[in-house]
């Protein structure tokens, strides 16, 4: 499953809030391999050697963020260590197939 997705840090390690001025959203084309989400720059999507950062989804939760109304087609990620990232996907079908395919792992 790969594509792009806006990302929004809501909060870090133990589920301790983000501070101010790294809440924003910011895009990337998003591969997941395995257990694992690789946050790429547009300008080198195929190259998951060298991502800007990676997320292990192994325990993680997804879900829809239906409480979080300002943006559409939004899921909320829980992590394994407790941090919380908040997706935008193009529409609701991208969506529920980012949610189904990260519950799989
Ligand atoms: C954040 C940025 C986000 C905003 C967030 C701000 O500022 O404006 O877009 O979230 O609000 O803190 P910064 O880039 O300086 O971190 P929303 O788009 O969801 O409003 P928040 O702190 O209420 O999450």
């Amino acid at each position: 499953r790969q594509g792009m997705l806006c990302r929004k840090v809501h909060a870090d390690i133990d589920g301790k809030k983000t501070p101010w001025g790294k809440r924003g959203w910011k895009s990337f084309y998003t591969v997941l391999k395995g257990m694992v989400m690789f946050f790429l720059k547009d300008e080198y999507r195929s190259d998951i050697q060298c991502p800007e950062e990676v997320i292990s989804v192994h325990h993680a939760l997804a879900e829809r963020a239906s409480e979080y109304t300002k943006r559409p087609h939004v899921f909320r990620l829980q992590t394994a260590d407790w941090r919380v990232f908040l997706f935008q996907a193009q529409n609701s079908e991208e969506m529920n197939s980012w949610i189904a395919r990260i519950n799989l792992v």
